[in-house]
C-alpha cells in the first residue's frame, strides 16, 4: 500500500501524529513493567546505572527517584524484543519506508509528582538528516491528563525547527525548551492512551508533557526509528552503530 493510500500515514502526514489504541496486549506491557521495577532495583546486572536518571527535589538536588531510563533498547534484550514488534514497525513502515533503524530509546517514569517537560522538538537535539524521524510512545500505563500525558502542537511538524533558547533546569543539569512565547497553546491537543495504546510522532512535531498530579506512574516507553538512508551530521561525534530493525542498510548512510 502506497503512503498515499494508507489512512494512518495520512493522518501523520497531515498533523504529525497518530494514536493506535491497544496496539500492545496487557500481558507484554506487564513484563516491561516488571523489567522496569528490576532495573530500577539494579536485578538487571548488566544494565548501565549511569543511564538511568533521577527526579530533581525542587531545591537544585537530585531525588533517589528514578524519572528516565535511557538506551532501554539498546542495553536490553526484553526492550529490544517492544522495539522489534511487528505491530510497531508495520505501523512505522508506511510513515519513513521499509529499511528501519532503531535510533534510540528511553522510559520516562513520570513518577508521582514528576515535573512536566516543556515544548520541544526531538529533533533539536538528533543529529540526523533527514529530520523525519518517528517515534513510537507505548503507554505502560493508563495515560491522563492528571498524570502527565503528552501534548502535541498539530501542523507543527512542517514548521522547521524552533529556537530552543530558554533554559529549562531539570535532574541536576539545564536542558532547553523553545520559549513559552512562542508556542499558541489555543492549538495544542492532549494525547491520552491505556495501558498499551501507542502514540506515533514526528520528530519535528512540538511537543511536551504535564507534571503528574497522581499518586501512581505515568510510565511511557519512547522508541525512536529512522530510515536507514538517513545520514550522520554530527561534526565531532563518532557515530554510534545504530541496529536495522526491518529491511537493509546503504553504504554511507547509518
Ligand atoms: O513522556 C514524556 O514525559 C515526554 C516524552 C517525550 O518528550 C518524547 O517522547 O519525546
Amino acid at each position: 500500500m502506497s503512503e498515499t493510500q494508507n489512512p494512518l500515514a495520512m493522518q501523520y502526514q497531515h498533523g504529525g501524529f497518530l494514536v493506535k489504541d491497544n496496539l500492545l496486549t496487557r500481558d507484554f506491557i506487564s513484563t516491561l513493567r516488571e523489567r522496569i521495577t528490576d532495573i530500577g532495583a539494579g536485578r538487571v546486572p548488566d544494565f548501565p546505572q549511569s543511564d538511568i536518571e533521577f527526579e530533581p527535589t525542587g531545591d537544585g538536588r537530585v531525588s533517589t527517584t528514578p524519572r528516565k531510563i535511557n538506551r532501554c533498547a539498546e542495553n536490553d534484550s526484553v526492550f529490544m524484543s517492544a522495539a522489534c514488534r511487528n505491530e510497531i514497525l508495520d505501523i512505522v513502515e508506511p510513515l519513513i519506508g521499509p529499511d528501519i533503524k532503531l535510533f534510540g530509546s528511553q522510559c520516562f517514569m513520570k513518577p508521582p509528582g514528576g515535573v512536566q517537560k516543556p515544548y520541544h522538538q526531538d529533533s533539536a537535539y538528533f543529529t540526523i538528516e533527514p529530520l523525519s524521524l518517528v517515534t513510537c510512545w507505548i503507554a505502560l500505563d493508563d495515560v491522563t491528563v492528571e498524570n502527565g500525558c503528552m501534548w502535541v502542537i498539530p501542523g507543527s511538524h512542517v514548521d522547521g525547527i524552533y529556537d530552543h533558547s530558554q533554559p529549562w533546569e531539570v535532574a541536576g543539569r539545564v536542558d532547553m525548551q523553545v520559549p513559552d512565547d512562542s508556542i499558541d497553546r489555543s492549538r495544542e491537543v492532549s494525547i491520552t492512551l491505556s495501558a498499551g495504546s501507542c502514540s506515533f510522532h514526528h520528530s519535528v512535531l512540538l511537543h511536551r508533557s504535564g507534571p503528574n498530579l497522581t499518586d501512581s506512574h505515568r510510565r511511557g516507553l519512547a522508541v525512536h526509528y529512522m530510515s536507514s538512508r538517513s545520514r550522520w551530521t554530527h561534526p565531532t561525534k563518532t557515530k554510534p552503530i545504530y541496529p536495522l530493525l526491518r529491511g537493509r542498510e546503504y553504504e554511507g548512510c547509518v
